[in-house]
């Protein structure tokens, strides 16, 4: 084999594994989150980093295509950096492998700088690396063995004298190889690229069909447009918001919503397929389409959801602007019947919430849910309608993707969590956080400004209170809430001199009842316990 020969396949090798390593990533993708997709992450990142003369040039030369022309330049960017790859470890064992790690650090940024949820955005490029980086190595290493055979002498290679079977050759068969013959690590290098370029056209394949179906309906998403309120959200009073960096914001964006669910794909629902029944302990069972949805007089309301998982300070909770129908108007069209004392919502992928009947026909606005501040639901956050009930963590309450509403009785169903170690109830405790300054923080000395935020949700926060080493409680100054159902910020401004504090926030509810002192972890039933922070004050 001459040198040119074995530089060419370690090229075809290269654009192989890195080919490999992007199609199981756009898979994985496609699997967990549409927007997870390393190709398309890099890809906007690049359309934002482009200056506007040539965008506009793109745009003018391509027309619509300009999209198609980008990911058809990126894709020739890539193979090229990728058959470089190859060359390159063919001479230097690790030197593409490193080329590759670059690429993975590439589309790892960008990915961070796009996903609506970080801590998940992390594994995807990192997989797609990952592959490439062995694959690349794999490859390599039996071209190698196939150069390294090919330079020496036939008899290296086994006889033919007796066929891989063991047997004697049959008569007809030529004796042997001659001297043309080829070493088996020829056949080794191409059973090897030909099996990992069939994984790579598979995973392509999967990855297309996936992506399409999250495409077409993240495109109907883009395309709706939600009807107005009838009954529009209550003003944000003024002065809500303590204006203290690090406090806030009061209404979460969706981008930087928590997002805790089981799927591991984002369930792809198209809303003209979406129905949702009513079925169980019920006078008339009701099924209602999105069209009949968008057709009742909404509400919007402020509401904060909470993961019971969030411990005591963490950040699984948020605050945003739900559009959509009171449920208990709903269950009132199928009338529940008597015994009834609980609602089983299923969503499209078959996980399940158990809600007590009361909380949804009650006076508080629990919502099917269609709209997420001002926009139709983000895929990730239940798209079209998801459950919104105020006052209980989301795994007993806030079902995305929601597709049937069984009346039925705790006495007779469970939802997902309850037999994996979590409460059957799961209303929200009242708790409060620490956000500024940040435990651990150094400030200088004289006045220091505490903030954060304090819920109780559909009960409502009276008060907030902070200690200094355990000292007495002072009371905070608690900006008013959008509503009761929503969190409250909170700040004081306290004179420090230098040394080491020990900081302490207290809520106490609208009918007088204090946060929970003990500490309690966050299985089975939310975590209580005081957020307690450290700063390090310097003159
Ligand atoms: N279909 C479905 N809905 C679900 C869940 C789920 O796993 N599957 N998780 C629930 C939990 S535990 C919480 S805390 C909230 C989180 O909602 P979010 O991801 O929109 O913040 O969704 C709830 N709804
Ligand atoms: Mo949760």
């Amino acid at each position: 084999m001459t040198d040119r020969q074995a530089a060419g396949w370690a090229a075809v090798a290269g654009i192989v594994a890195v080919g490999t390593g992007v199609a199981l990533g756009e898979l994985a993708a496609g699997l967990v989150s549409p927007s997870l997709s390393p190709v398309t992450a890099v890809g906007g990142a690049v359309i934002d980093a482009v200056p506007p003369g040539v965008k506009e040039w793109a745009i003018a030369l391509f027309g619509t295509a300009d999209k198609v022309a980008l990911l058809g330049g990126m894709g020739l960017l890539i193979a090229a950096l990728a058959a470089l790859s190859g060359i390159v470890e063919l001479r230097r064992r690790f030197a593409g492998v490193a080329i590759i790690a670059v690429f993975g650090a590439v589309g790892l940024v960008a990915v961070l700088g796009r996903a609506e949820l970080t801590a998940n955005a992390v594994p995807v490029p990192l997989l797609a690396a990952a592959v490439g980086m062995v694959l690349l190595r794999w490859l390599v290493g039996r071209l190698g063995e196939w150069r390294t055979d090919a330079g020496l002498p036939s008899a290296e290679t086994p006889s033919a004298a007796t066929t891989d079977a063991g047997l004697p050759p049959a008569e007809t068969q030529p004796a042997g190889p001659g001297p043309t013959a080829q070493p088996p690590s020829r056949r080794r290098f191409f059973q090897s690229l030909g099996g990992t370029a069939a994984v790579a056209v598979v995973a392509g394949l999967l990855a297309t069909t996936f992506r399409g179906a999250a495409a077409a309906v993240s495109e109907l998403r883009s395309k709706l447009a939600l009807p107005a309120p009838e009954s529009p959200a209550p003003p944000i009073p003024a002065g809500a918001e303590v204006r203290l960096d690090g406090v806030g914001p009061l209404v979460t964006p969706n981008k930087d919503f928590y997002r805790i669910d089981t799927a591991l794909r984002v369930p792809v629902v198209d809303p003209a397929q979406w129905t949702l029944k009513v079925t169980g302990l019920v006078e008339n069972e009701v099924s209602l389409d999105f069209a009949a949805l968008l057709a009742k007089p909404l509400i919007e309301r402020h509401v904060t959801i909470a993961c019971v998982s969030n411990e005591v300070g963490g950040d699984l909770i948020g605050n945003a602007r739900w559009l959509g129908w009171p449920v208990r108007e709903l269950l009132a069209l199928a009338g529940p019947k008597d015994g009834a004392d609980m609602v089983l919502s299923r969503s499209a992928d078959g996980w399940t919430a158990g809600t007590p009947l009361e909380v949804l026909t009650d006076n508080r606005d629990a919502l099917l849910a269609i709209g997420m501040n001002g926009e139709p639901l983000p895929l990730e956050h239940g798209f079209p309608v998801r459950l919104i009930v105020p006052g209980l963590y989301g795994y007993v309450s806030a079902t995305k993707w929601v597709t049937e509403l069984k009346v039925t009785r705790f006495a007779d169903d469970v939802g997902y969590w309850t037999p994996r170690g979590w409460s059957e109830r799961g209303p929200v405790k009242t708790s409060s956080r620490i956000d500024v300054p940040r435990d651990g923080r150094s400030v200088s000395a004289g006045t220091v400004a505490f903030g954060g935020v304090a819920w109780a949700q559909h009960t409502g926060i009276g008060r907030v209170e902070l200690r200094i080493n355990r000292g007495a409680w002072q009371p905070a100054e608690l900006a008013p809430g959008i509503s009761k159902d929503t969190w409250y910020q909170w700040k004081l401004a306290v004179p420090l001199s230098s040394g080491q504090y020990e900081v302490q926030v207290r809520a106490t509810d609208l009918d007088g009842v204090a946060q929970v002192e003990d500490r309690a972890p966050v299985a089975p039933s939310g975590a209580t316990g005081f957020h307690t922070v450290r700063v390090d004050v310097k003159s």
